[in-house]
């Protein structure tokens, strides 16, 4: 619509411009013809006047020359006459001519003196006027002079009229004008448009399209039409095709797993039954700018895993609405399709209070439960406000799902993450018809870590409302397990890693989380677009080094990004051939702000940047270039294929995301993994330099060994990666929990 009302006011403003170029014209010719009409007619008084008056001048006295002039009173556009005698005295004069005209002097002067007729036009109280004289002389010399006055207003009335029709005129015109162009350009070639994106769209993302009812009938669209057509009829045809290829290769089980194959996948395990995913995080965020409304997929590595999953099965994913916009753009059940661009599930949002929040989330949540599963030496905090809010937004959780899933024949649950450790209960007691699984994206602890928390057994027996409890890795489960030995009445089987708890069985398995990766990185680009984004990205931050280090994470105190900057301060001191050879670039979301030891910690990680950076600044190098913000998926690539070396120094990780994300962008096979012997990858990754973040001496030595190393090497690890992270994607990962869910009833 903007660029309708944008292309009315360009093509007003063009037909103002022409109007008023042309009036300005026309006024002027019209001007000039209506002075000339006016001097001609004078002149041709004066001369019959002066033929009269002229014989015997001297000798006719001054009343009857006022006589003849008064002959001349009351003329239509004739505002008097006068005569002069030579010494510039007037004799007569009509009463009508206004006396204090002082121009007449002059001009009549001035024929005297020159002996010839002299006229000029003239202002008197805002009326123009036209005067004129001519001498009046015998055979010798000049005796005097006739002066007439014609009133000229009627020429500045006859140019505003005309000012005024054209100015209608054109308003008329414009307004005409923009009615035209708005139907034109809404609806014959604006709406139809629409229609063929539309369709494009549809038939892209795998729906049926109207094709005919939508299309543009004018005949100037029809060869885009056409063509339109036949590409909706390919791609249509192609779907097709991929499809029952990927129908076929599920029998092949080394067939790389895609979307599509799971789509195919889920199709058959499933037999028509609706997936709900549940989480505290949502896929994408609506906030506020200005007037407009905008929206960004969170830094979180669950999103990054389940997203290409809900792509490509569909269903519900009902999350928390945390974006400032995100009310603005749901329907009346508080749902919303998409992803945004080319909707493919329904995303269903729930809303908390900022009391909840702070309870449930950022306290319990955060300062509970995460410091409580991550060994990094933070300490829990317990709260009981904070617990109860926690049991609240999980039931507000459980109302919402029971709700959607009412009249839903035994529903699949998928319940994501830590913040929701009491639905599965929650959702059993109701629906026990309902296959509930929960995946547990941090670690689990030791049972003795885990038995500070006070509300242990109600955690435990929340999540064992499950059917399936899932963690990345073995270690993790078996850590489960003996915490419920530890702290609950129930039967424990180590043979088929279940525990039976009030005659309900739930399966511990790991499921270790990868990433969308099947046939290539999903941000490929070509050598062209990666060498640009290079010297792009060398030039703004001024990197001129020929090495560089990676860090990209949420701002967590257990990613170890302090520890990393103290391994990369220890490396540049033990090499110092490395200084202005070498540039470590963190790239930090920042996350959970509103917990006090989040601030503190980003507090510290600057000033650690600050501090090394004072250390070995030299001329326009310097070591660590932070970048404190949330960058989209697409960028965070760009920098992956720039490293030499990506570091992922995590004290204590479930799985992390970036590893594998780092691997999967390096088409080249160039560039080095470092990994923390703590987080989850490191057991599936084992080609990557595997260090302990708390060893800075290590990490340093690793660096190093990064850089210095052929490039054979790093091809062969690289390659051996890549093909671990394909072979389970996230595709797998999915499939395999989903098939573990459904084949347990
Ligand atoms: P996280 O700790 O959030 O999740 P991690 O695996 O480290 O997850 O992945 C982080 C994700 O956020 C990645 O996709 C990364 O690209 C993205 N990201 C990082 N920094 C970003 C930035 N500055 N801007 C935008 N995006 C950014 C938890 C567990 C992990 C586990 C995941 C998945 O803690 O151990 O791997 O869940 O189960």
């Amino acid at each position: 619509m903007k660029q309708i009302v944008a292309a009315v006011f360009l093509i007003l403003v063009i037909i103002s411009l022409i109007v008023v170029a042309f009036t300005i014209r026309q006024v002027d010719v019209e001007q000039k013809s209506l002075k000339i009409d006016l001097q001609y007619r004078t002149t041709l008084l004066a001369e019959t006047l002066k033929e009269s008056i002229e014989p015997n001048f001297l000798s006719k006295t001054g009343t009857s020359l006022q006589k003849i002039v008064d002959k001349f009173e009351n003329k239509e556009r004739f505002a008097g006459l006068a005569i002069y005698n030579n010494k510039g005295n007037i004799i007569a004069v009509s009463s009508s001519l206004p006396k204090d005209v002082s121009k007449t002097q002059t001009i009549a002067a001035h024929a005297m003196d020159e002996d010839k007729a002299n006229g000029d036009f003239v202002k008197y109280q805002d009326k123009r006027m036209y005067l004129f004289a001519v001498p009046l002389r015998d055979k010798e010399s000049v005796l005097g002079a006739l002066m007439l006055v014609q009133n000229a207003d009627y020429i500045d009335d006859k140019l505003i009229e005309i000012w005024r029709n054209n100015l209608v005129r054109l308003f008329v015109q414009a307004l005409l004008l923009s009615i035209a162009t708005l139907i034109i350009m809404r609806w014959i070639i604006f709406q139809p448009i629409v229609n063929i994106v539309d369709s494009i769209k549809m038939t892209r993302t795998g729906r049926i399209d109207d094709t005919p009812k939508r299309f543009p009938k004018y005949l100037f669209f029809q060869p885009l039409v056409n063509e339109v057509a036949k590409i909706n009829r390919s791609l249509l045809e192609a779907r097709l095709v991929a499809s029952e290829e990927a129908r076929l290769r599920l029998e092949k089980t080394d067939s790389p797993w895609t979307a599509e194959r799971l789509k195919e996948y889920i199709k058959e395990i499933l037999k028509g039954r609706s997936i709900y995913v549940i989480s505290n995080r949502e896929p994408y965020i609506h906030t506020k700018d200005g007037n407009k409304v905008k929206y960004f997929v969170p830094a979180s590595g669950m999103v990054t895993a389940i997203e290409p999953i809900m792509e490509a099965c569909g269903g519900m994913w009902i999350a928390h609405g945390s974006g400032d916009a995100d009310k603005l753009v749901v329907d009346t059940n508080d749902r919303i399709q998409v992803p945004p661009d080319e909707p493919k599930y329904t995303l269903r949002r729930v809303w908390i209070t900022p009391e909840e929040e702070k309870g449930y989330y950022y306290g319990f949540s955060n300062e509970g439960l995460w410091p409580l599963c991550h060994i990094a030496h933070t300490r829990p905090v317990f709260r009981k406000e904070d617990w109860y809010e926690y049991e609240k937004v999980n039931g507000k959780f459980a109302k919402t799902v029971l709700g959607e899933i009412k009249n839903v024949h035994r529903p699949l649950i998928f319940i994501q993450d830590y913040h929701f450790a009491l639905l599965p209960r929650m959702i059993k007691a109701s629906r026990p018809d309902a296959d509930i699984g929960i995946f547990w994206h941090i670690p689990w602890p030791n049972p003795e870590a885990f038995s500070i928390c006070p509300w242990r057994k109600e955690i435990l027996d929340g999540i064992l409302g499950s059917d399936l409890i899932g963690f990345h890795t073995q270690y993790h489960c078996n850590n489960f397990m003996d915490t419920v030995g530890k702290e609950l009445e129930s039967l424990i089987s180590w043979e088929q890693f279940a525990i039976t708890k009030g005659g309900h069985v739930s399966y511990v398995k790991p499921f270790p989380i990868s990433i969308a990766f099947s046939n290539g990185s999903m941000y490929k680009v070509d050598e062209k677009t990666r060498k640009h984004e290079e010297t792009v990205i060398r030039k703004k931050h001024d990197i001129k080094t020929k090495y560089i280090g990676l860090g990209v994470d949420r701002l967590d105190y257990t990613k170890g990004i302090l520890e990393r900057f103290k391994a990369v301060e220890m490396f540049l001191e033990t090499y110092p051939f490395y200084k202005n050879q070498f540039t470590f670039v963190q790239i930090a979301a920042p996350s959970r702000s509103d917990i006090i030891r989040y601030q503190e910690f980003a507090k510290e990680v600057e000033e650690e940047v600050e501090r090394i950076n004072d250390k070995f600044k030299i001329k326009d190098w310097k070591p660590i270039i932070l970048l404190k913000r949330h960058h989209s998926h697409e960028e965070i690539y760009s920098y992956y294929r720039l490293a030499n070396v990506c570091l992922v120094t995590s004290l204590h990780d479930g799985m992390n995301l970036v590893a594998k994300e780092f691997v999967s962008a390096r088409d080249d096979g160039k560039g080095v993994l470092i990994v923390s012997q703590f987080a989850g990858v490191s057991r599936e990754l084992r080609d990557a330099i595997i260090v302990n973040p708390y060893n800075a001496e290590q990490v340093a030595e690793a660096i190093k060994k990064s850089l210095e190393m052929p490039q054979s090497e790093q091809k062969r690890q690289m390659k051996k990666m890549d093909q671990t992270i394909k072979s389970y994607n996230i595709y797998r990962w999915s499939a395999e929990i989903l098939k573990t869910m459904v084949s347990f009833v």
